[in-house]
């Protein structure tokens, strides 16, 4: 409607269109114990298409904040009886980063330090009451799509671009991390490299897309079968790996076998095709300790693991 009447560029109509789709999926809580304020800004927002829960109070707010997960953004007023804004954010900071939850701090106090200190302590942004309505829902769009930004940012640094799985850096920054954590120390890990068999083939006899597929649907029905506490990430090429912590040498073993067994009874069908897809698998264990180049030594027997499982025959595991 807006393109048509000549009003708006087309570029702005779409974005107008894609904030609009991206409101319909966001949560937003409205805090605030004035009703008539709660009110306005409640029909901002929905005019805006946002999924709005509101409360009177900060004690209420934190309980919603934990029962009902989902919620991008908390609208806080300053000046409530009981538990004030400020001290509400202090409280939900303790739990929830700038980047997974959104905060814009309101008040109608002419107070201009106010400002600072909600934005030192967490909020995202801060306006004065009553708000310019139009300024109040830019900057509501603002702030969520600096969210999407971080977002798409982390996205772009540790998932892999084709399968959407955990990326090697990803992974690597994980098991640091894990290297790193005090409950961790001296628990047992078992590390799993797998390299697809004559998979060059694959591109070749059926073309590079068939094989990106392949590797999607490889990618899937991994990290499909390796959840909880382990890390599926695709290294490079037709190279994968998973990391199970507290996953002993001999369960890790037959889940292992139990992957590469599935890929042969469950083959693999594309365009109605039916391929016939393996893996050999590469296992290394060892025990979560202090020195970091023990993350090495450990990728590098999961390597030769797989090596050996390579000139072996294919489509094996070794230890
Ligand atoms: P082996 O059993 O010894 O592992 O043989 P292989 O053919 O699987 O191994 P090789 O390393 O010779 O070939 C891997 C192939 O994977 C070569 C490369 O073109 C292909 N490849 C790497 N990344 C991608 C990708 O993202 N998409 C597709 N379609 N192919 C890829
Ligand atoms: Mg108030
Ligand atoms: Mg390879
Ligand atoms: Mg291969």
């Amino acid at each position: 409607y807006v393109y048509k009447e000549n009003k708006f560029s087309y570029e702005y109509v779409v974005k107008l269109v894609s904030t609009l789709q991206r409101n319909i999926d966001t949560k937003v809580l409205v805090v605030d114990d004035s009703i008539v304020s709660r009110k306005i800004l409640k029909n901002l927002l929905k005019q805006q298409l946002f999924d709005v829960v509101d409360v009177d109070s900060g004690e209420k707010a934190l309980t919603l904040l934990q029962d009902l997960s989902g919620i991008r953004l908390l609208i806080t007023d300053y000046n409530m009886p009981g538990m004030d804004g400020f001290e509400l954010i202090l409280r939900v900071r303790e739990k929830f980063s700038r980047e997974e939850l959104a905060i814009i701090g309101l008040s109608n106090e002419g107070n201009e330090s106010l400002t600072a200190r909600f934005i030192k302590n967490g909020a995202n942004d801060f306006l004065q009451k009553p708000v310019v309505h139009e300024e109040f829902l830019c900057r509501v769009n603002n702030t969520l799509d600096s969210l999407d930004m971080i977002k798409k940012l982390w996205e772009l640094a540790n998932l892999d671009y084709l399968t959407g799985i955990f990326n090697r850096r990803y992974f690597l920054s994980k098991l640091k991390e894990l290297w790193g954590t005090e409950s961790y120390q001296g628990v047992i890990i078992s590390v799993a490299m797998l390299d697809i068999d004559f998979f060059k083939r694959v591109n070749d006899t059926h073309g590079h897309d068939i094989g990106d597929i392949v590797l999607k649907e490889f990618a899937h029905r991994l990290s499909n079968k390796f959840k909880q506490d382990c890390i599926v990430a695709r290294l490079g090429g037709e190279e994968f790996v998973v990391a199970m912590p507290g996953v002993e040498c001999d369960t890790a073993t037959s889940l292992m076998e139990e992957f590469r067994e599935s890929l042969l009874t469950l083959p693999f069908i594309i365009d109605d095709m039916q391929l016939d897809i393996s893996s050999s698998i590469g296992l290394a264990v060892t025990e979560v300790g202090k020195s970091a180049s023990m993350i090495e030594d450990l990728l590098k027997s999961a390597d030769l693991a797989l090596y050996r499982a390579k000139s072996e025959g294919r489509n094996k595991v070794c230890v």
